[in-house]
């Protein structure tokens, strides 16, 4: 192999374990902090998950077949010592042109299909909603109160603050909004993201399939100071039995926090 090649391999071959070390290292985080997109647990996520993998695998198999193509390309005709005759050249190619300009034309129509049937599922608010949520953003706290359930004085009940609770096997509808800048309400393994506009109401909805611990995000970067910030805003999603849910929003009615420390939803 001639020198130039070795050079070549070695610098492909470290690319490659580089890259590899940087797809991982960014997934750790995600995955063991319980924001994996990829393993959702509603089907709103679910159906967010299956919409990118849809674009993904067809993007993965083109991307390998094009950068295959040019590798090869690359190895083939490129120039070699002694040979110094001018390759065949080559002005237009109709057929292949209309070709590669019809697949993808085709392809993206075909992926059109369930991404708009996908976009108006999931934006208008299903018919039957379980439960509203109300969910005010502020740097750098979120708030959550229950419409269902008024206090004395006649005010949806509010729980903790970053401490969010559905009930499972319901659709949950949330009321959106911020009370300074813009932040993005997300919940990686159940649904989202919706922004949180200060002045307005921005609505999503999810269904959370089995009661659980799950971990929410802001998901627009909103700003930092010290140690707080955008990186910091995040909240705790406990999804209980539909029972246990109620028995929550009454304890928060009654004033008792301590009798509802205990009822996680696991
Ligand atoms: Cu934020």
């Amino acid at each position: 192999m001639s020198h130039r090649g070795i050079w070549l391999r070695r610098v492909l071959i470290g690319s490659l374990l580089l890259g590899t070390l940087l797809i991982f290292s960014s997934c750790s985080g995600i995955v063991s902090g319980g924001q994996n997109t990829l393993a959702p647990e509603g089907s709103v996520a679910g159906r967010q998950r299956d919409l990118f993998l849809l674009v993904v695998w067809p993007a993965a198999a083109i991307f390998v077949l094009v950068e295959g193509l040019i590798i090869l390309i690359i190895w083939r005709f490129h120039h070699r010592k002694g040979d110094d005759t001018l390759p065949r050249q080559v002005h237009g190619n109709p057929a292949l042109e209309i070709a590669w300009t019809i697949a993808p034309a085709v392809l993206l129509a075909i992926v059109a299909v369930p991404t708009l049937a996908g976009v108006v599922t999931l934006g208008a608010t299903p018919s039957k909603i379980g439960t509203t949520v109300n969910v005010s953003a502020a740097r750098w706290v979120w708030s959550f109160s229950y419409p269902d359930v008024k206090d004395s004085s006649g005010q949806p009940v509010t729980g903790p603050p970053n401490e969010l609770h559905i009930p499972a096997g319901q659709n949950v509808e949330f009321i959106i909004t911020s009370q300074d800048v813009i932040h993005s309400f997300w919940i990686p393994k159940l649904g989202g993201k919706t922004d949180a506009v200060p002045n307005r109401q921005n609505r999503m909805w999810l269904k959370a399939d089995r009661p659980g611990e799950y971990s929410g995000q802001c998901a627009e970067f909103c700003g930092a100071l010290g140690s707080e910030g955008h990186a910091t805003m995040r909240f705790r999603v406990v999804v209980q039995t539909p029972e246990a849910y109620r028995a929550y929003l009454q304890g928060l009615a009654s004033g008792s926090p301590q009798a509802v420390a205990n009822q996680g939803g696991n």
